[in-house]
Order: structure tokens, then sequence, then C-alpha cells
């Protein structure tokens, strides 16, 4: 499959990695719009959030287990931080290997734009 993440995950497109288990990753994004900015993903692809299902949704409550360790990690726990998904292209979904940004850092503004 032609998924820029897969690729990622599978090591054949460099990542920085701050996080790795066997089912999810996490590393910094490339384009970061927040002095903290990264991407937590299932090793398995699933498109978007629209693809989540009883079979798969474990790895989604995984995913926000790995968040609150990285927040803490990352120094961002106490001043707060910042969770998206984007699910599909009206959002602004742009690789579709479902993926969550953490944002830290700086204010936040609501509502997004
Ligand atoms: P979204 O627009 O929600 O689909 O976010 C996709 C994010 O992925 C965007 O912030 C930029 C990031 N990104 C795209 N390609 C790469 C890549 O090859 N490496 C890394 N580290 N991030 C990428």
């Amino acid at each position: 499959m032609d998924c820029i993440f897969c690729k990622i995950v599978d090591g054949s497109i460099p990542s920085n990695k701050v996080y790795e288990d066997d089912s999810v990753l996490a590393f910094t994004d490339l384009s970061p719009q927040a002095p903290v900015h990264v991407l937590i993903i299932p090793k398995q692809h699933i498109t978007s959030a629209n693809d989540i299902t009883s079979e798969n949704s474990a790895v989604i409550a995984h995913i926000f287990e790995v968040a609150a360790v990285l927040a803490r990690q990352l120094g961002i726990d106490r001043d707060g931080y910042r969770i998206v998904n984007n699910c599909g292209d009206k959002a602004g979904q742009s690789v579709k290997h479902m993926h969550f940004h953490m944002l830290g850092g700086r204010d936040f503004t609501w509502p997004p734009g």
C-alpha cells in the first residue's frame, strides 16, 4: 500500500521517533505547528476515524495511554496540550492513515480554524 505512514512504520521513510511499541509509533511532525508537535499513529493501517471498529479500537485506547506518558516526557502535561484528529477532506486530513496530533508548548485558541 502506498502510504507514507506505513512506510514510516516499516522504516523505509525515516522519522524522528519519540515512542514505539508493538502497536503504536510516535514521531515528530515534519511541519510543526507548535513547539511540541508529535504524531501518534497505530502501526496497523487504519484510514481514518471513520474506520474505527470493535475489532481495532483497542489500539485507540492504547494511543491515549501513550499520549499521557508522552505529555509527561515532553514536559507539556502541566501547562496543557491539544490532541487533534483530522478526519476527512473537510477537516484537512492530508495523510490517509489515521493519526493524532499532539501539540503543546504554546497557547491555543478555540474554536479551531
Ligand atoms: P493531517 O493534515 O492531519 O493529515 O496531518 C498530516 C501531518 O503529517 C502533517 O502535519 C505533516 C505530517 N507529515 C506528512 N508527511 C510526513 C513525513 O513524511 N514525516 C513526518 N514526520 N511528518 C509528515
